[in-house]
């Protein structure tokens, strides 16, 4: 038997239950404005994604604003500096006297995590599993979505959409080709990721630039370890046992740090391959685009959330003040502020991508700018400064 279908009314509707999307929706139901989440996956399936690790400043104060700041305030890990090294040399950048602020090591699944609870809490509305999402036209008012769950249809008419649905999202597609730019980057390498249930090799951060290639040493807390080799884009994940990942872990760490290194059985292991993208303009019609759905950037340097979330600051603050009776001026402005601040991400991310990768193509005049720039920077308060400016994030 066919089933009926189920009409409903809401203010936003927000395509993705990721982190940028739930944050919005915990924001906006804060600001008493009604919202509907509508996520492919299953709530387990997007809880076991292991991404980022690093949060700014800026994305704390926006979580506690959110009124999910306790727990990372509590169990986050405060890092006021990291280390580069370069074969067996390294130096320290100290976020802290060079910026006045620090990050926090806290994964991305427990603010996940924490946004469900607080959705939850105040009765979010999330559908699961949701399949077909349509719109007839954006640039309508009041448009209506159309989608499936287990065989269900169901319409929505909204006053506005946010895509928060990620890189591979199909919100940005409500957008007429003719009006959208697209910019990308594709990389020749990739990461490999691996989080094992080991000590952290080092009490904060190393990134390390290696002949053999790029190596990150990160943690999730004290006796949870992320690590990340760079790898080529042919390799599949069968190409790396795990005790192949940790022999070329330790050749490209400071030797030092490697004779330390405590390995173990990987509990994720995942190829990621590095790439820039961004689409502008980042709204049409009463559609907005947010976070990975509008662009993607290298995790060296760790924006993509914090980027994701100021997309989110920018996009809650101007519903927020349009339903409070404000102009829709600050609407209007949405892509152009959050567009200001993805270019600038997206050159710093570029930049340190480039400072620690290796070129597969032996490049020797190349390589010998990468050091050049690597010892300016070991040496150059002014160089470590807008470093660690961009680090820590940029204000919003
Ligand atoms: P997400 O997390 O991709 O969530 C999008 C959600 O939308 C759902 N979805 C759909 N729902 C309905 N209908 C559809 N058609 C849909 N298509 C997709 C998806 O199931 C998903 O639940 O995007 P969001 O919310 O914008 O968040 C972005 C972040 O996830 C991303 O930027 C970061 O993970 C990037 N990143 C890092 N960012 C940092 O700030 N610091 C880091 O240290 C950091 N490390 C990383 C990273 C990303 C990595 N990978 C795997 C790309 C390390 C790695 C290795
Ligand atoms: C992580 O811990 O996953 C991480 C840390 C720093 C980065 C990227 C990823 O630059």
């Amino acid at each position: 038997m066919k089933l009926k279908n189920i009409t409903m009314r809401t203010q936003v509707v927000i395509i993705g239950g990721g982190p940028s999307g739930l944050l919005l929706s915990q924001l906006l139901m804060r600001n008493n404005i009604d919202t509907i989440i509508l996520e492919r996956c299953s709530r387990s399936h997007v809880l076991s994604r292991i991404r980022a690790g690093v949060i700014e400043h800026g994305s704390i104060e926006l979580l506690k604003d959110a009124g999910v700041g306790d727990r990372i305030e509590k169990e986050g890990i405060k890092h006021t500096g990291f280390d580069i090294s370069s074969e067996n040399r390294s130096f320290r950048v100290n976020l802290l006297s060079a910026s006045g602020k620090s990050v926090s090591v806290y994964g991305q699944t427990e603010i996940t995590l924490d946004l469900y609870k607080a959705q939850d809490n105040i009765g979010g509305k999330i559908f699961h599993n949701v399949e077909n999402i349509s719109v007839d036209d954006v640039s309508v008012s009041k448009p209506t979505l159309m989608f499936h769950v287990s065989g269900q249809s169901y319409s929505i008419i909204t006053d506005f959409i946010a895509g928060c649905d990620g890189s591979m999202g199909i919100s940005k597609n409500f957008i007429p080709s003719e009006k959208l730019s697209h910019y990308k980057v594709q990389y020749p390498f990739g990461w490999l990721g691996v989080l094992s249930r080991t000590k952290p090799v080092h009490d904060e951060l190393i990134y390390a630039n290696h002949s053999r290639g790029f190596a990150l040493a990160s943690m999730r807390n004290n006796s949870l370890s992320r690590y990340y080799i760079q790898a080529s884009t042919r390799d599949n994940i069968s190409d790396w046992p795990d005790e192949k990942f940790w022999a070329e872990l330790k050749k490209r760490l400071p030797s030092k740090k490697s004779q330390e290194l405590e390995i173990g059985p990987s509990i994720e292991k995942s190829l990621t391959p590095i790439r820039s993208e961004v689409v502008e303009p980042m709204k049409f019609g009463n559609l907005f685009l947010v976070g990975d759905a509008a662009h993607i950037v290298p995790p060296t340097g760790a924006k993509g959330l914090n980027l994701a979330f100021s997309d989110v600051f920018y996009l809650s603050q101007a519903l927020i003040k349009y339903y409070k009776g404000g102009p829709e001026a600050e609407l209007e402005q949405y892509s152009k502020r959050s567009l200001a601040r993805v270019w600038q991400t997206v050159r710093f991310s570029t930049w340190m991508t480039k400072l620690l990768h290796t070129s597969i193509h032996d490049n020797s005049f190349e390589k010998k700018i990468q050091l050049s720039e690597l010892s300016n920077l070991a040496k150059s308060e002014v160089a470590q400064k807008s470093l660690a400016e961009n680090y820590v994030g940029l204000p919003y």
